[in-house]
C-alpha cells in the first residue's frame, strides 16, 4: 500500500533552482533563502513526519504481603533478561522478562515461593484510549486502526499460562494463587501487508505450545550468538557491586570506573541487537524505546547524522547482520528518492534530505535551515559500501549496493555546478546541517553554494563508487566520469585561523559551539583527512574541534559521541577518553540511555563505535592496533572486533603496550597491520588465525 502521503514536492522548484543559485553566487543570501523557502521546500506535514509510537502498556498489579525487602531490578546484558526480585512476608518473588526475536514474543514469568503464590492482575492499554480490548479465557486482545485512514492496523495478543486461577476483568485478567505464571505477548501491524489479527494468532499459538524453558533457551541461543562475539575489558573497579545509577554518580564525582565504560560499550551492542534485526525496520531516534504517541522528533529517521550514527558500531563490533535493516531501508527509499531528484532538481538519480520516516518520503520539507540539504542519500550510501568492505560479498555489491550507489552518484553529477569564478564544482543550494552563518550585512543565513560537508560526502561517495567499479570490473565509462567529477570538486580549505572552512567562504558564526561539526565528515566517518593523505588538514581538524569545544560544543549526547570518534581518528586516546567521560557525566541518564532531552539513542551507538575506534581502526588501507589507547586504560583486552577486509581481532595490552594480537581472516586476503611506527604487510588464507604480535 502506498502510504507516503507527504511526497509534497514544490511544483515551483525546477524554475526556482537556477535563480536561487545565481542569487547565492551573487552573495544575495537573504533573497536566495526566501526564494528557496517558498519555491523549493515542500510542505511540511503537520507535526513533521509520521510518528513512531509505543505499542501500548502492559500493567501488572502484583499483590505483596507485609514488608518488602531486598528489592532489586536489573537488566543482564549477557542474557538480555530483565529481572525484578524481592522478599515479602510470603517469600521470594521473581519476575523475569525477555523479548524473543526467534518467536517474536515478549515473555514475562512471575514466580513466588510463598504459600499464597503470586496474585496479580494483568491489564493492557494503549495511550490515547482508542484501542479495542477483548478479554477471553486466558487471553487479552487489543486492536486499533491507528489514526484511521492510511494508518496501520495493529493487533496485540497476550496469553497467561498458569496453574493458578484466572478470571476475566473488564480490561484484563486476574491470576490468583499461582506458584508461577507465564505471560506471552505478541503484536503485529499491517505495515508489510500482513493481517495483524492472523499473524498474532499464529505466533501466539505457536509460542504458547512451548515451555518457558524452551522459549528462554531459544532466546538465549539467538541473543548470545551475537552478543558473545565481542568481549571488552578495560580494567576492573570496586564499583561493580553498586547499582548503575550510583556508579554513574560516582563517575561524575571523579571516581574511575573503567568497568562502567566497558559496560556502556556493551550496552550499545545490546541496544543494537535488540532493536535492529534482519527483516525489521532500522533503529530510529529512540531505537524502539520511544514513549507515548508523540515522541520527540516523532522518533523518525533523521539522515543528516542520527541514523548513520546508530549504525556506526554495527560492522566494527561484529554485528553485521544488525546493519541490514538500515541497508534495506536505504534501498526502499530509492523510488521516492528518484522522484524527488526529478521533481525538485531535474536531475537523474536519487536524493533525500534531512529526514524521512517509515513511508520513505524524500522531499525537502520544513525550513531551509534544516530541510535544504540534498545529501541524505549520498551519505547513506557509505553504509552500503562499508557492508561490502567488511563482508567481501561481490554478489551483494553488484546486485544490492552498487545500483543504489550509482544512482546517488548520478544525482551529484547532475546536481553539481561550476563556481562562476573559481571554476570548481560546487553543491547547492544547500546548508551545513543545521548551522547558520552571518552575511556581510550581519544577517543570519543558512543556504549557500558549496557547504564543505556536501563536498566531503560527494568525495566519499565517488571514491567508493570508483573502488566498487574496480572490484566489479564493470562500467569503465562511469568510473571515468566519477574520477573526472572528483577531480573538479571544490577542495577542502583551511581558514585564516587554521580551522577547516565550513563553507566555501569564510563566514562569521553566530553559534561557534554548534552541535553539528559537519565539515569534519572527512575525518569521521569519512576518510578524506588522514595522517598519510594530508597531515595539515589533521591539524586543522583538531583546531576545528577545539574551537567548537571551547564555545560549549558537544552539548548533545550524539555531538559528544561524534567528538569522541574524531579524537579517536586523530589518534588522541586521552582526548577521546576525556570526551567519553564527558558523555557519561553530562549526557547520560541513570539507566545509561543517551540524553538529548529526553532521550536519543544515537549517542549510545556513537560512543560504542568510538570506543572501538580507540582500539582498532581500518580506514586508510591499514589496520591500526590500539591507535588511541588512553593512559587511563593501562591494561585490558578486547576480542572479536572487526576490520575492513573481513579481519577479526583479539588484542590485549599491558602498561599501555600491546601484549598480544591475533587476527582471524574470514575470507583470506592481504592487509597491512600497523602498531605504532611499524606497519607490516600480511597475506592470509581463508579462516586462518594469525598471531600478529609476532610481526612486531
Ligand atoms: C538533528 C539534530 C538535533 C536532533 C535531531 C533529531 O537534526 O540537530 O539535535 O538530534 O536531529
Amino acid at each position: 500500500m502506498d502510504r507516503c502521503s507527504h511526497r509534497r514536492h514544490n511544483p515551483q522548484a525546477l524554475g526556482a533552482l537556477p535563480v536561487v543559485r545565481e542569487l547565492l553566487f551573487l552573495g544575495k543570501y537573504a533573497e536566495a533563502e526566501k526564494m528557496a523557502q517558498e519555491k523549493i521546500l515542500g510542505t511540511r506535514l503537520e507535526g513533521g513526519t509520521h510518528t513512531y509510537q509505543s505499542l501500548g502498556n502492559l500493567f501488572l498489579d502484583v499483590e505483596t504481603a507485609g514488608e518488602i525487602s531486598g528489592y532489586k531490578r536489573e537488566l543482564d546484558l549477557q542474557t538480555a533478561i530483565s529481572r525484578v526480585e524481592y522478599m515479602d512476608s510470603g517469600g521470594m518473588n521473581i519476575r523475569e522478562i525477555f523479548c524473543s526475536a526467534v518467536h517474536q514474543v515478549l515473555v514475562v514469568r512471575l514466580t513466588s515461593d510463598g504459600r499464597e503464590g503470586v496474585n496479580f492482575a494483568v491489564r493492557l492499554n494503549r495511550p490515547g484510549d482508542r484501542a479495542a480490548l477483548e478479554v477471553d479465557g486466558d487471553e487479552i486482545t487489543m486492536t486499533e486502526h491507528v489514526g484511521g485512514g492510511n494508518g496501520v492496523k495493529m493487533a496485540t495478543r497476550l496469553k497467561v499460562k498458569t496453574e493458578g486461577k484466572i478470571t476475566g476483568l473488564p480490561d484484563g485478567l486476574s491470576v490468583r494463587n499461582a506458584a508461577s505464571a507465564v505471560l506471552i505477548l505478541t503484536a503485529a501491524t499491517d505495515y508489510r501487508g500482513e493481517n495483524p489479527a492472523l499473524l498474532t494468532r499464529s505466533r501466539l499459538d505457536f509460542a504458547a505450545k512451548k515451555s518457558y524453558q524452551t522459549l528462554l533457551d531459544a532466546h538465549l541461543e539467538d541473543y548470545q550468538r551475537l552478543f558473545y562475539r565481542v568481549s571488552l575489558n578495560l580494567g576492573s573497579s570496586d564499583a561493580v557491586f553498586l547499582p548503575t545509577d550510583q556508579r554513574l554518580e560516582a563517575l561524575r564525582n571523579g571516581y574511575s570506573d573503567p568497568q562502567l565504560l566497558a559496560l556502556y560499550f556493551q550496552f550499545g551492542r545490546y541496544l543494537l541487537i535488540s532493536s535492529s534485526r534482519p527483516g525489521s525496520l532500522p533503529a530510529n531516534l529512540q531505537g524502539i524505546w520511544a514513549e507515548g504517541l508523540k515522541p520527540p522528533w516523532n522518533a523518525d529517521y533523521h539522515i543528516n547524522i542520527n541514523i548513520q550514527m546508530n549504525y556506526w558500531p554495527a560492522e566494527i563490533t561484529n554485528l553485521s547482520e544488525c546493519h541490514e535493516p538500515f541497508l534495506d531501508f536505504i534501498r526502499d527509499l530509492v523510488p521516492s528518492a528518484r522522484e524527488t531528484a526529478q521533481k525538485t532538481y531535474g536531475c537523474r538519480g536519487i536524493v533525500a534530505h534531512h529526514t524521512t520516516d517509515v513511508w520513505h518520503f524524500t522531499a525537502p520539507i520544513g525550513r531551509t535551515g534544516y530541510g535544504m540539504w540534498p545529501m541524505g542519500m549520498a551519505w547513506c550510501c557509505r553504509h552500503l559500501w562499508e557492508h561490502y568492505l567488511f563482508n567481501q560479498d561481490e554478489k551483494y555489491l553488484l546486485e544490492f549496493a552498487w545500483p543504489v550507489m550509482k544512482e546517488a552518484a548520478l544525482f551529484v553529477m547532475d546536481f553539481l555546478v561550476p563556481h562562476p569564478e573559481k571554476g570548481y564544482l560546487v553543491s547547492g543550494p544547500s546548508i551545513s546541517p543545521e548551522n547558520r552563518f552571518l552575511t556581510a550585512d550581519g544577517e543570519i543565513a543558512t543556504v549557500v553554494m558549496g557547504p564543505t560537508m556536501d563536498h566531503m560526502i560527494i568525495h566519499d561517495l565517488l571514491q567508493n563508487c570508483i573502488s566498487a567499479l574496480e572490484i566489479l570490473d564493470i562500467e569503465p565509462g562511469f568510473k571515468a566520469t566519477c574520477s573526472s567529477t572528483l577531480a573538479k570538486l571544490a577542495p577542502m580549505q583551511i581558514g585564516r585561523d587554521g580551522r577547516i572552512l565550513e563553507w566555501t567562504e569564510e563566514f562569521l558564526e553566530p553559534e561557534p559551539g554548534h552541535r553539528h561539526i559537519s565539515h569534519l565528515f572527512g575525518l569521521h566517518p569519512g576518510r578524506q583527512i588522514t595522517a598519510q593523505n594530508n597531515p595539515e588538514f589533521l591539524q586543522a581538524a583538531r583546531k576545528t574541534i577545539d574551537y567548537r569545544l571551547a564555545h560549549g560544543g558537544g552539548h548533545t549526547g550524539w555531538s559528544r559521541a561524534w567528538i569522541l570518534n574524531f579524537f579517536a581518528r586523530l589518534m588522541d586516546g586521552d582526548k577521546a577518553h576525556e570526551n567519553l567521560l564527558a558523555l557519561l557525566e553530562k549526557s547520560t541518564l541513570p539507566n545509561l540511555f543517551d540524553n538529548h532531552p529526553p532521550f536519543q539513542i544515537d549517542g549510545n551507538f556513537g560512543a560504542t563505535a568510538g570506543i572501538t575506534e580507540m582500539l582498532l581502526q581500518s580506514h586508510g588501507g591499514e589496520i591500526v592496533l590500539l591507535p588511541a589507547l588512553p593512559h587511563a586504560w593501562e591494561e585490558g583486552y578486547v576480542s572479536g572486533i572487526c576490520a575492513r577486509g573481513g579481519f577479526v581481532f583479539d588484542l590485549a595490552w599491558e602498561d599501555g603496550r600491546l601484549k598480544s594480537a591475533k587476527l582471524f581472516s574470514r575470507f583470506g586476503g592481504d592487509c597491512t597491520v600497523r602498531y605504532g611506527d611499524k606497519a607490516m604487510p600480511l597475506k592470509t588464507r581463508q579462516a586462518q588465525v594469525v598471531d600478529v604480535m609476532g610481526l612486531f
